[in-house]
């Protein structure tokens, strides 16, 4: 019993604003009453409930040997609950009850000492305040006795409003048919049999159901020992309560339905790839790309044509400044615009959607929440996570230097060329030979053509150093997504799982 209680404590805590707010304040309170109830003691209270005039007064005098309970002829007569110990009265137990009319009475069967019996207001009564009563009673007491009567035992008020609520209780509960002296023989039979019936029908088929009468004394001692042997067990009380945690698990349950996987890979690919659409990854790819070749091209082109690139930016130094500190507000960065934004929420939304599929509505709100806790910093953490990632512009290949190296050999050979031919224009010293021609001709042919080359090796090198930089960017943008999304929904998950299995434990 403890072990479940703390069980149900905590379900309470870990579905906590995840199921709806009655259920657990109600779970909340059936622990508190649990702890009290199981604090005061082992006695059983037993209550005659039933419509008025079924004979729940008649009883009592009849179990009490007392004529205590008033007996009304035409007009219901009790209006306050009464409480007869068959043993010293438990005070205390009875002021939980808030029960004030008491009498204590010899218990004459062994067992019944353990017994508190309480007559209840009828329910039917035209005064409210008795209905409230035993609607109040009925949480607390650990054993009910519902007497029903020939004339009025299929009536659907009752049933429906008593008995079909009590089938969680089923065992604690059970039913006699007073007045069977009223019946003939058959008629009692029959009775019986449709009584069994209509009870199957309320979820209580198998509670024990006992014909008695309280005037003529039939199947008092039956009930009477069932009676003595329920206070012999001691269990009552712990039994009812078991009971009410059994319901208020089925209702966790239903609070908690719907499978519990863990968040799809897929999904977590389309969150990275919205993420990194929302960063600007894309953008900053093809700024990589084009850096490179920018570099390459000023590095290993022909000279003579290669510094004009001089003159343009270098795409990525406008994209993505070098010295980004922390918390720097970049207004102008794609991260912050509301078309950013709205990627983020979309694919949050999506992430959320996919790992709540099929989940009761108030875990599915959490993992909406969890997936959007961090939504609105989620732009300055994918701007700063990018900002630090290496994007490779830094290192220029050795090859670049190489091919650098001979563009100069070739201008080299240009300007000894062009030097030489000058000194011929100029007459100084008179000469005719074709090797500054060849000089000149050679290294501009080469120059070009090792510049297209290297134009075509540089291109090629670009995308895959764009490559590589998109496979950083992706991996920490992966890294805030399962940092600042993918886990706190995974906790969510497993939050869930965590309170399926308490509940697997209190309905086992
Ligand atoms: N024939 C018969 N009448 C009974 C029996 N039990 C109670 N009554 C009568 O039914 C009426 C209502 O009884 P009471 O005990 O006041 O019912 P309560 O309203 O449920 O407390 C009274 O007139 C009783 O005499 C019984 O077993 N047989
Ligand atoms: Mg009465």
């Amino acid at each position: 019993m403890l072990t479940r209680l703390e069980t149900l404590d905590q379900l309470v805590e870990v579905t906590q604003h995840r199921v709806p707010e009655d259920l657990t304040r109600r779970a909340a309170k059936l622990l508190a009453r649990a702890d009290r109830r199981l604090a005061l003691g082992e006695q059983t209270v037993v209550a005659l409930a039933g419509a008025t005039g079924s004979g729940k007064s008649s009883l009592t005098n009849v179990l009490s040997r007392s004529d205590i309970a008033g007996v009304g002829v035409r007009r219901p007569t009790t209006s306050q609950t009464l409480a007869i110990s068959f043993g010293p009265t438990n005070k205390e137990l009875l002021d939980w009850l808030d029960v004030h009319r008491r009498h204590e009475v010899p218990a004459v069967t062994p067992g019944l000492e353990n017994l508190v019996l309480l007559d209840l207001p009828d329910h039917d009564s035209a005064t409210f305040s008795n209905r409230d009563e035993v609607d109040r009673l009925v949480q607390f007491v650990d054993q009910f006795v519902w007497v029903l009567d020939p004339e009025k035992y299929a009536d659907a008020a009752v049933h429906h409003r008593y008995l079909q609520p009590l089938a969680r209780h089923r065992d604690v509960v059970t039913v006699v048919l007073n007045k069977a002296d009223r019946l003939s023989p058959d008629g009692l039979y029959e009775c019986m049999s449709d009584l069994r019936r209509i009870l199957k029908m309320d979820g209580l088929g198998d509670v024990p159901l006992l014909a008695v009468s309280a005037r003529e004394g039939m199947g008092i001692a039956e009930l009477e020992t069932g009676l003595a042997d329920v206070g012999v067990r001691k269990s009552a009380a712990r039994a009812r309560l078991s009971a009410d945690i059994t319901a208020v698990a089925d209702e966790f349950e239903a609070a908690c339905r719907g499978e519990v996987g863990s968040v799809p890979d897929c999904a977590v690919a389309a969150l990275d790839d919205a993420l990194a659409a929302s960063a600007g990854v894309p953008e900053a790819v093809t700024a990589v790309e084009r850096s490179f070749i920018h570099r390459g091209v000023l590095t290993t082109g022909w000279p003579p044509v290669s510094w004009i690139r001089r003159l343009r930016p270098d795409p990525l130094k406008a994209l993505l400044p070098s010295d980004v500190t922390p918390g720097e507000e970049r207004l102008a960065h794609p991260g912050n615009g509301p078309v950013s934004r709205a990627r983020i929420r979309t694919g949050l939304r999506a992430l959320a959607d996919r790992a709540s599929q099929g989940m009761a509505p108030g875990w599915a709100d959490a993992v909406g929440w969890a997936s959007s806790q961090d939504a609105e910093q989620l732009p300055q953490l994918l701007e700063r996570a990018l900002a630090k990632t290496d994007l490779g512009a830094d290192e220029n290949p050795v090859w670049w230097r190489v091919l650098r190296s001979l563009q100069w050999v070739l201008m080299a050979a240009l300007i000894v060329g062009l030097g030489w031919l000058l000194l011929g224009f100029l007459g100084l010293p008179p000469n005719n030979s074709p090797v500054p021609w060849l000089l000149l001709a050679g290294s501009i042919v080469g120059g070009v053509v090792l510049g297209l080359c290297s134009g075509l090796l540089v291109r090629r090198g670009a995308r895959a150093g764009a490559r590589a930089a998109e496979r950083r960017l992706r991996q920490a943008v992966s890294k805030v997504g399962a940092a600042h999304v993918v886990e706190p929904v995974a906790e969510e998950l497993r939050r869930l799982r965590e309170a399926r299995e308490l509940i697997g434990r209190l309905r086992k």
